[in-house]
């Protein structure tokens, strides 16, 4: 049986991992967090994914998954280590270059170089040494290859002469290919296996080594390209629905302004056969489409101006929402309070800390549990700055908050406003009838356009919607 060594047990590393051992190799789990690793021992799954559960459980069970924090010798490397953006300088070029990249964020390869490093000693001649991790253009050949021969080995070229048939016997190569993951959070396990793949060797050789590894369980179709164009696809894939999303979100925000509805319009252009607008919302969030555009930008950043206003409008929609919120309330009257303070706006009488906003959704979208880069927490720390009294609710999220993270009807009672800022199936299901009894005032903000404005508004509710300059009720 074939032993992989699959470096990094997070979202995309664990269920790959797990996937490998339940069909036909033996797998040896590296983390370099004892935390993770030790809970893993002990039947416990940091990761919320549907499956994913019962499947870890099973492979632990077989004994054909193991986790540990020391890599092991192997005939395959799999390296699936986070790759986020750190802020500030970087990239090579011209002075004006340099000072645009100054302005861009650039991802940080640390834990990829680290991965890397830690399994050169135990590298031996045949090995396959896959990258997953989503990385700028040209880090597989230009960073990784140079960390690997440091083993003495070198890797495979596209010219050299061998047969798949030598491999892991008489070669003395590496072979390197990179493995992008395209699977959508929420549905990881299904999509791995059913999704088509793209795979990129740094030569023929290590792409078809790398397709016979991952057609033991990939249904899809694998296409085979180079490293730096399977890199380049992978960012292109998020990078367009990004572009979307902003084209989304400025559709709504002239909306806004014309008196029309964005969702209603959307719908409308959606049924031209070439047409396919993604939806407005508070932000773009997550650990994906918010960051890999700006792995394209780091490598040119003069050649992207479209990427980097697309990741500029989405960055200013939360900013957008706390200024709706702050609308909403600032017509919010005393006097609907049944005090007889007149007219003034409740947080002007008795300062923004009386006004009490609960927040429906921190998680980055719909039916997860992930915070990461969700804009619903930036929308959170807008509306903190400006001194409301906030409550937060979100079924799906176990973190901690500076602020108690409530069930539905605590976080919704003596509310001010309701923001929906995260559009989980049971906060799309919400009655205002039964809602609105437990509140102060009636004031509904939704970002995600997944309330029936006209029941909200037959309970005397007060409605703004992104994206809907009819609703403002
Ligand atoms: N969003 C909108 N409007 C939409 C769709 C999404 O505002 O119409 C927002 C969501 O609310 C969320 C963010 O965009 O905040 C991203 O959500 P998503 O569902 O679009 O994507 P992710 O980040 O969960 O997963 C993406 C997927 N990429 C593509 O669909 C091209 C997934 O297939 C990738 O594997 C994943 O990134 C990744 O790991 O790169």
């Amino acid at each position: 049986m074939k032993k992989i060594c699959a470096f990094g047990l997070g979202y995309i590393g664990l269920p790959t991992a797990t996937m490998f051992a339940t069909h036909g190799f033996q797998v040896v789990g590296v983390d370099i967090n004892k935390r993770v690793v030790g809970s893993l021992n002990n039947g416990e799954v940091h990761i919320h994914e549907p499956g994913l559960k019962t499947l870890i459980q099973a492979a632990l069970k077989s004994g054909n998954l193991r986790v540990t924090c020391e890599p092991e010798p192997a005939d395959v490397f799999i390296i699936a280590v986070p790759t986020p953006l750190c802020e500030g300088a970087g990239g090579a070029g011209s002075k004006r270059a340099e000072e645009n990249v100054a302005l861009h964020k650039k991802a940080d390869l640390s834990y990829v170089i680290a991965a890397a490093e830690s399994i050169v000693p135990y590298l031996r001649p045949g090995n396959l040494v896959v990258l997953e991790s989503t990385v700028p253009p040209c880090t597989t050949v230009g960073i990784l290859l140079p960390i690997l021969e440091r083993s003495g080995l070198r890797v495979s070229r596209e010219a050299e002469e061998h047969s798949p048939q030598d491999l892991g016997t008489t070669t003395s190569l590496l072979y390197v290919a990179h493995c992008p993951e395209r699977v959508l959070p929420g549905r990881i396990l299904e999509e791995l296996v059913y999704n088509d793949r793209v795979i990129g060797g740094v030569d023929q050789t290590s792409a078809e080594m790398a397709k016979a590894l991952y057609a033991s369980f990939v249904q899809g179709e694998i296409f085979l390209t180079d490293a730096t164009t399977a890199e380049m696809v992978k960012l292109m894939e998020n990078t367009y629905r990004d572009v979307n999303i902003a084209l989304a979100n400025e559709f709504a925000l002239v909306a806004e302004r014309l008196g029309i509805n964005v969702w209603e319009a959307i719908e409308l252009a959606n049924r031209h056969p070439r047409v396919n607008i993604l939806k407005p919302g508070p932000g773009v969030g997550g650990h994906c489409i918010a960051v890999d555009p700006w792995f394209i930008v780091q490598v040119a950043p003069e050649a992207t101006p479209l990427i980097q206003a697309a990741r500029r409008v989405n960055d200013n929609m939360p900013a957008h929402v706390v200024e709706m919120v702050k609308h909403a309330l600032a017509e919010c009257r005393t006097g609907d309070r049944g005090q007889e303070t007149g007219d003034k706006p409740l947080s002007l009488v008795s300062g923004p800390s009386s006004v009490r906003v609960a927040c429906l959704g921190l998680a980055y979208k719909a039916n997860v549990g992930d915070i990461r880069e969700s804009s619903a927490l930036q929308v959170v720390e807008g509306l903190a700055a400006l001194g409301y009294e906030l409550r937060l609710c979100d079924p799906h999220v176990n973190a901690t908050f500076p602020w108690p993270l409530l069930p539905l009807v605590e976080a919704v009672r003596g509310a001010d406003c309701l923001v929906l800022l995260t559009d989980h199936a049971e906060f799309a299901a919400l009655k205002p009838q039964v809602v609105g009894p437990l509140m102060r005032h009636r004031r509904l903000v939704d970002t995600r356009g997944c309330l029936k404005p006209q029941e909200w508004v037959a309970e005397g509710f007060q409605i703004m919607i992104l994206g809907d300059g009819k609703a403002e009720k």
